[in-house]
């Protein structure tokens, strides 16, 4: 069966790859260029461990091949982003506009798939739309002749995981209707060892919704502890670890915010859902996105206590190991300190990255250098936990410390 999978990024790309290495031709399609012409010379665009060999492999053997329109196929993967806008609620249209590109491939009989984290309702809006495009084809009416089938299933990878977790992560499909689930639920069945859990679209939209939900509450309630801690002059690690000792307590680790694109933005979508009741919530993003202006209090604290003239600031990505800026905490604090310390010289290490991103590269006193280069640095900062930083030396670690990430803890 030919599988078209629309986008080609952090989710498209490695379900196009993993999908063509379990037997589907698979055509990636993207309207970004560059994109496209890295997938045909089995390139990825983007750090993601394992994934470059399995898209080299697959373009080798004929088997995966990028374009920037969808082509005639069998089933359709829809995995664009979701950002939010302004008010917070969900951007739907590159999901708009991919069904756009669909509908007028589509012939009767075809499988669509939406697994963009979506707002409840969206799925059956993406019906919606392909239907309105094409009114001689119908997605619940009684007539198979003309039946497309339509169903959510949400993406659940860990970036920096995401070669392992498509194929033993749990899976939720949701179809509008029986069918749709049915015929979803035997596609992932092929490459998916993890169990395939069916339900409607909508439960299967707010599911993904609430998993992400749920971690940034409990990060939200790490975080807290943290500023509590400050205040009274206690390890945070050591006492999130101790509770956690209780066999049920398991509190996610402090930092200097939640980024990326999911746990910083989903829960916004619950939230505007049903803003009355999301209280808690939007209380926990509230908390998480205060979490870099904290930071970098602590970081001018710091400064002004010791006089320095030179802070290293070691990481940028949202998350370790990976080369993702997207809404990531440390830019912003980054961009907190440059802005309320203009006399200092401020040097950032991002080992995954070879440019500042552009709000920090306006900045005259913030430059991207390496480690060695820092060794100079009066305050070191550690934002993000790469595995690169838990190998600097003890040198380093001697001068003046904010470690966000629990690392370099005389215990840790
Ligand atoms: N973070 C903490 N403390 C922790 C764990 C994470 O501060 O204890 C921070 C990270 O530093 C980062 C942010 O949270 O800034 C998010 O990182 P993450 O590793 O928790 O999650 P993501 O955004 O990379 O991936 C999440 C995952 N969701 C869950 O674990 C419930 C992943 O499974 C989803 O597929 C992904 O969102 C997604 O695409 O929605």
């Amino acid at each position: 069966a030919v599988v078209a999978v629309i986008g080609l990024g952090y989710i498209g790309l490695p379900t196009a790859a993993v999908l063509a290495t379990h037997g589907f031709d698979v055509v990636g399609v993207d309207i970004n260029p560059s994109t496209v012409d890295a997938v045909n010379r089995g390139k990825v665009p983007f750090v993601e461990p394992d994934l470059e060999i399995s898209v080299a492999g697959a373009v080798a053997r004929g088997r995966l091949r990028a374009q920037s329109a969808p082509p005639d196929a069998d089933v359709y993967v829809v995995a664009v982003p979701t950002p939010f806008l302004a008010g917070r609620s969900a951007d739907l249209s590159f999901i708009m506009d991919a069904a756009d590109a669909i509908a007028p491939m589509l012939r009767g009989g075809e499988l669509v798939i939406l697994e963009s984290t979506s707002p409840p309702g969206t799925t059956r809006l993406l019906a919606d739309r392909l239907v309105s495009a094409r009114p001689d084809l119908s997605f619940d009416g009684p007539d198979p002749a003309v039946a497309i089938h339509v169903a959510h299933c949400p993406e659940r990878v860990l970036p920096g995981r995401i070669m392992v977790e498509l194929v033993t992560n749990d899976r939720i499909v949701g179809g509008l209707t029986a069918e749709a689930t049915a015929r979803a639920s035997a596609l992932y069945a092929v490459f998916c060892k993890g169990k395939i859990l069916e339900t409607d679209a909508e439960t299967a939209e707010l599911a993904k919704l609430v998993e992400n939900a749920y971690r940034d509450v409990n990060i939200a309630f790490a975080n807290e502890l943290s500023l509590i801690c400050d205040k009274l002059d206690v390890d945070v690690w050591g006492l999130i670890r101790l509770a956690n000792h209780h066999p049920r307590v398991d509190i996610l680790e402090p930092g200097p915010g939640v980024g990326g694109h999911c746990i910083a933005v989903d829960p916004w979508f619950l939230v505007s859902a049903a803003p009355e009741d999301a209280r808690l919530v939007r209380t926990a993003r509230n908390v998480n996105d205060s979490m870099p202006g904290h930071v970098a209090e602590r970081v001018v604290r710091a400064v002004k206590e010791t006089e320095a003239v030179r802070v290293v600031m070691l990481g940028l990505s949202y998350k370790a190991d990976i080369d993702d800026l997207r809404n990531s905490p440390a830019v912003a604090v980054v961009e907190h300190v440059a802005s309320r310390l203009t006399g200092i010289v401020i040097d950032v290490v991002e080992p995954n990255v070879d440019a500042l991103p552009s709000s920090l590269a306006l900045c005259p006193n913030v430059s991207l250098v390496t480690s060695a280069e820092a060794e100079k640095d009066d305050v070191v900062v550690l934002l993000v936990n790469h595995a690169q930083f838990a190998s600097l030396g003890a040198e380093i670690r001697s001068r003046n410390i904010i470690d966000m990430r629990g690392a370099w803890r005389a215990s840790a």
